[in-house]
């Protein structure tokens, strides 16, 4: 299987990070992806490749102008309001506030165009972001092209990212992105599979009303844990995409027993949706060790997840999402990876 990466995806650098009332050491952070890399390289997983550049139209099939035109002039509206470093956002246009007069002062647009304070945003950060979801498009042109499969190592990750705002580490969403890629360059039906322990807001949130991409998502149960606000499990899709958008919340505590039988249901919904392509959010967090998630897989486990998503029978496209424990990231990656290929 091919991978997917480019050096850029390295500039976006985050020193800190607003957690547990603190500004922590962030934690999604360039060293992530060079550990999975180098991992892919040691194990001997197949070639690396840089990604193509597809330009700003496919970002656009997926995010709202607005919301990347705040993105790309960021910086310097940060820098022309006498700042630098690191930016956060403190105030949201929540129930009762007004969100279509879009503001004009950067403090007014981070919170305007971001759902949670914490996400670090740099100067390097939206080309970062951009090398990132080239990764997942490339990767979307060798599944399409007769690939059986493609690792889109991003990073930055993206599920969390919706049509107009950022969070959760998240500013393009990758996924999506490629998703609706394929669906233009011909898939009729796109299935998304996001396996982050923590829920896919964004890209729930963009295909919510669509039958021709189903959404599915095994994460922990947002009444206990980020991002709180979506993802519980009545929340199925609305007007055509009534059906096409299900959940599987788990307890905090869920080892592979538990776990699986949550993948072999959403497996089992994708084989009726039939689709001709498979998107799989690989978020590495369910791990025991990951130092934010409490879910139990090992790292066997995600061997084993690979090759059941393997039995789908499916051309796949693997695109990272989140993961922490920065030590087993690669071989927890690559496990997946191999799993898949001998599966
Ligand atoms: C709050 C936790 C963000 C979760 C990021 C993640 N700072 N998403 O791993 O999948
Ligand atoms: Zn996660």
């Amino acid at each position: 299987m091919k991978t997917v990466f480019s050096a850029g995806q390295l500039a976006h650098d985050p020193r800190h990070e607003i957690s547990d009332g603190e500004l922590k050491p962030a934690v999604e952070i360039p060293a992530r992806a060079e550990i999975v890399r180098a991992r892919i390289l040691e194990a001997g997983m197949g070639d690396i490749l840089a990604p193509e550049e597809f330009g700003m139209a496919p970002l656009a099939r997926v995010h709202d102008a607005g919301y990347l035109d705040f993105l790309d002039s960021f910086w310097t509206r940060w820098t022309e309001a006498g700042r630098g470093g690191e930016a956060f956002p403190f105030v949201w246009p929540v129930r009762g506030l007004r969100a279509d007069p879009v503001p004009d002062h950067i403090d007014g647009l981070l919170g305007r165009y971001s759902f949670d304070a914490g996400t670090p945003m740099g100067e390097e950060t939206f080309a970062a972001a951009r090398a990132s979801a080239n990764s997942a498009l490339t990767g979307a042109r060798l599944v399409a092209g007769g690939d059986r499969a493609a690792f889109a190592l991003c990073r930055p990750p993206g599920h969390h990212a919706a049509a107009d705002y950022y969070g959760g580490y998240c500013f393009l969403n990758n996924a999506a992105i490629a998703a609706q890629w394929l669906r233009d360059a011909g898939a009729a039906r796109v299935a998304i599979f996001d396996v982050d322990y923590h829920h896919g807001n964004g890209t729930q949130a963009i295909f919510y009303d669509r039958s021709d991409v189903l959404f599915l998502s095994v994460h922990a149960d947002p009444r206990e844990e980020y991002p709180y606000f979506l993802g519980h499990a009545e929340e199925t899709g609305i007007g055509a995409g009534e059906g096409f958008n299900v959940n599987y919340p788990l307890a905090p505590g869920a080892d592979w027993g538990v776990w699986s039988a949550a993948l072999d249901a959403g497996l089992e919904r994708i084989a009726r949706f039939a689709p001709d392509v498979l998107v799989v959010s690989l978020g590495l967090d369910p791990y025991e060790k990951d130092p934010i998630s409490r879910f139990r897989l090992t790292q066997d486990d995600f061997t084993r997840l690979g090759a059941r998503l393997a039995r789908a029978g499916l051309p796949t496209l693997f695109v990272l999402e989140g993961g922490y424990a920065v030590d087993a990231l690669g071989v927890n990656c690559v496990n997946t990876l191999t799993g898949f290929e001998a599966g």
